[in-house]
């Protein structure tokens, strides 16, 4: 397998490198290991060399400024923390299963995944080039170039300047304790907790305070949040809001979707995520496709940034189909929508509908 990933990573394409982990692979840690955590790329993955690499911040800044990895290392105070990054494309899988959704990937739950991140803070390096007065967001410009752009162009995102100064926002050059891999954005990525992975911009080179959103195409063309009927391709500005903080949402990851398994006891888990600022408080699940439910247990996490795996155990009965269905709540009291019938779009960001899983038992021995 190419880029260091598990054998039995569900490929959507080799190129760009598009890839997903098996649901169970998730399961297992609630800090995924390199090899499984998901791969989502527009363009090829640059192979760059730290030490000739240099991060230029500029735009309504005071001081514009060009960094060294090893300036970032000597001039700022390290911070590692624990994020889950997740995909818009996230159970689009689901999404295509309501209406056809052409020239895009069937992600399933795995274009989330939870890796322990270190580097400095965006604010701190923000706070020495002195933004002005005027700068409401920060833009990302990365290397690679995406053919899938129109026009073909370096892919690129920003966040408003209030999330960019936040403590948690990184530049990373390192993931669960070893140097950043090339598919994960060495030298140095940015990490946007609690917003979609788009804006988490890899083989970043280019910081820019503006008084307006990045006008590349990932910021204001793709990863908007479009009406039904419209064309994604000939949408303009005001069709609909680019992305930025995550929808609470949940995922089953075993036993995996039209598993077979011997009646009697078993675990189901999953995971469950809330967005922006909020924090999953409750997961349920049923057994007889939402009729009755009971609460799942909520394992501790390994940050508040990042997911929270759940689990629940139950009986299967001998020779019958189970129906699975999760749902989970944040701590403002919101629960996910039930069906991903209301939420579709022609791009198919952000299935956060109840996830669902069929399970066959075989007769009893
Ligand atoms: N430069 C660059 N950054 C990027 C992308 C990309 O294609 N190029 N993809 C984005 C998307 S859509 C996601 S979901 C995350 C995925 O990060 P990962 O590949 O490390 O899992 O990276 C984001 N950053
Ligand atoms: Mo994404």
């Amino acid at each position: 397998m190419r880029w260091d990933k598990r054998d039995d990573m569900l490929v959507h394409e080799w190129e760009p490198f598009n890839a997903e982990p098996p649901p169970a692979a998730l399961a297992d840690a609630p800090l995924t290991p390199v090899e499984a955590f998901y791969s989502r790329n527009h363009g090829p993955i640059p192979q760059l060399e730290g030490d000739r690499w240099s991060l230029g911040v500029t735009g309504l800044v005071e001081r514009p400024l060009t960094v060294s990895l090893s300036d970032l290392r000597r001039d700022f105070a390290p911070c590692t923390l624990a994020v889950t990054l997740q995909c818009a494309g996230n159970r689009r899988a689901g999404m295509i299963a309501v209406r056809a959704i052409p020239g895009e990937d069937p992600w399933r739950d795995g274009a989330t995944s939870t890796a322990e991140w270190t580097g400095v803070r965006l604010a701190d390096v923000l706070a020495a080039a002195g933004p002005a007065d005027a700068a409401r967001h920060v833009a990302f410009e990365a290397v690679d170039v995406s053919p899938l752009a129109d026009p073909p162009q370096r892919y690129g995102g920003s966040i408003p300047i209030a999330k960019a100064m936040a403590p948690e926002v990184l530049l990373a050059w390192a993931m669960n304790g070893r140097p950043l891999p090339a598919a994960h954005g060495a030298p140095l990525r940015v990490i946007v907790p609690g917003y979609i992975g788009a804006r988490s911009v890899k083989w970043v080179r280019r910081v820019t305070v503006r008084a307006e959103p990045s006008d590349n195409y990932f910021q204001a063309v793709a990863y908007r949040l479009l009406p039904p009927d419209t064309d994604p391709d000939r949408a303009g500005p005001d069709a609909g809001p680019s992305l930025g903080p995550i929808a609470l949402n949940s995922a089953i990851l075993r036993p995996a979707d039209d598993a077979t398994l011997p009646p009697g006891p078993t675990t189901v888990s999953g995971y469950a995520l809330a967005g922006e600022n909020r924090r999953v408080v409750r997961v349920d699940l049923s057994a007889d496709g939402g009729r009755n439910w009971r609460q799942a247990a909520l394992d501790p996490r390994p940050g508040s940034y990042t997911w929270q795996l759940w689990h629940a155990d139950l009986t299967l009965a001998p020779a019958t189909d189970t129906e699975l269905v999760a749902r989970a709540w944040d701590d403002t009291g919101a629960l996910q929508p039930t069906s991903a019938e209301s939420l579709w779009n022609p791009m198919g960001y952000v299935n956060n509908s109840w996830p669902r899983a069929t399970i066959h038992t075989s007769a009893a021995t």
